[in-house]
């Protein structure tokens, strides 16, 4: 561990907040600042930095990151339970108190070039929108680019449970620009987390944060500090979140503490060295920053599971696109041979998931693999393979899901 990656007194007290008792007692005593360079820790049950209980029938824990079993979504509704929702945490979730709590909105693209404050009372005096929808790490199923297509990409392995369903509830972003002042030469804001700077290679990029082109902050954004009908959890953004419907999850920055307004193009690591296409297929300095999310369909087995020959068996999962509401999803249980449609059990809408189920009799022993493929409304399906990137972003491939019949 380099001195660069070494927490510093405050991430270390914010791991002590986060951690059950018996993990905080050994790095209490002593000094924080000098319990860094110590004998390394065993692997923790838990992903320091995450404040809610991550159990193991309901989460796998990847890093500073917490992935839903797919499996624990099985019996929930269409939004998933907050204490199921996957957690994506660059650095570690911070406490913050709403009564200490303001918004800074700044920047050369407000009337005036005038910074505006607002605090949590102000904002919630606003008016408030409600909306359903997903929000998905850019990088969900990127773990099947190695399994599936025997290809090298970096980052965190997910599988397919880098997705939730929330009903969000906030104020729109455009209200808030309005009354900050917005001017017309506006052309992007970034809003920034709260939360530590991220450490990359012993360099620090600042705190996380994303441009957002007017449009999009203008359209359908909001600035939500409900999840489900509950304040939001510390680790979903406590107090206020943006959540940008329909684009990948980096752009949903989580404990909002600035929204820069600028007149000119705005970078920062996340649309430049991060959530861009790079590789062979893609131009040589990478595509153009991603936005919208792709395609996929899950299936709520474990990957491997075992079904018994002869016996009917409720094939249950979930299916969604970012581009339009679902318009079928089929499935096909001889390895992408036959495909036959499955019911769905939820009204398509925009920006949320539909469950689906399916009986399956399996006859003869042996493996097989379960396939479930999603087409939208605006004609998209999901494809048999995904064209590289090397850092393995919107996988949409169709999942070759392994089980076997005994
Ligand atoms: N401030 C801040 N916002 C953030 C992140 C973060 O680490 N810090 N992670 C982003 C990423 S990559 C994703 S996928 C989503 C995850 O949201 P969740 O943890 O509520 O599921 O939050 C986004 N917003
Ligand atoms: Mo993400």
């Amino acid at each position: 561990m380099s001195a660069a990656h070494a927490p510093g007194r405050r991430a270390l007290l914010k791991l002590l907040g986060a951690a059950p008792v018996a993990t905080a007692i050994p790095l209490t005593a002593g000094s924080p600042a000098s319990a860094a360079p110590a004998a390394p820790a065993p692997a923790p049950a838990v992903a320091p930095g995450i404040v809610k209980p991550l159990p193991p029938e309901l989460f796998t824990i990847r890093g500073t990151n917490a992935e839903t079993k797919v499996t624990a979504l099985r019996d929930t509704g269409v939004l998933t339970p907050a204490d199921r929702f996957f957690v994506r945490n660059h650095t570690s979730t911070p406490r913050l108190a709403e009564s200490d709590w303001s918004l800074t909105v700044w920047g050369s693209g407000l009337r005036g070039r005038t910074p505006v404050r607002f605090s949590y009372g102000q904002l919630r005096d606003l008016p408030s929108v409600t909306r359903t929808a997903v929000v998905e790490c850019a990088g969900n199923g990127r773990s099947f680019f190695a399994t599936q297509q025997g290809e090298t990409v970096s980052g965190t392995s997910w599988t397919l449970g880098a997705i939730g369903a929330a009903r969000w509830r906030g104020v729109r972003l455009r209200d808030v620009l309005h009354r900050a002042g917005l001017s017309a030469s506006a052309v992007e804001v970034m809003p920034r987390g709260l939360d530590d700077e991220f450490i990359s290679d012993g360099v620090s990029l600042g705190r996380v944060r994303r441009p957002l082109p007017i449009a999009k902050a203008l359209d359908d954004v909001i600035l939500a500090y409900e999840m489900n009908g509950e304040p939001l959890p510390y680790d979903h953004g406590f107090p206020v979140r943006v959540v940008v419907p329909s684009w990948i999850g980096i752009a949903s920055i989580k404990w909002l503490g600035d929204i820069e307004v600028s007149d000119t193009p705005l970078t920062s690591p996340w649309n430049t060295r991060f959530y861009r296409l790079f590789g062979a297929a893609h131009p040589p300095g990478g595509s153009e920053p991603l936005t919208r999310q792709t395609l996929k369909s899950s299936l709520e087995l474990p990957l491997g599971a075992t079904l018994e020959a002869g016996a009917t068996h409720r094939l249950t999962g979930r299916a969604w696109s970012a581009a339009a509401p679902v318009r079928k999803v089929e499935i096909s249980t001889d390895g992408g041979g036959r495909w036959r449609p499955v019911r769905l059990r939820d009204t398509p809408r925009r920006d949320n998931w539909v469950r689906w189920t399916a009986d399956w009799r399996p006859r003869h022993p042996g493996p097989a693999e379960l396939l479930a493929r999603t087409t939208d409304a605006a004609g998209n399906t999901q494809p048999a393979r995904t064209v590289h990137n090397t850092q393995g972003y919107l996988f949409d491939a169709v999942v070759r899901h392994p089980v076997t019949v005994v």
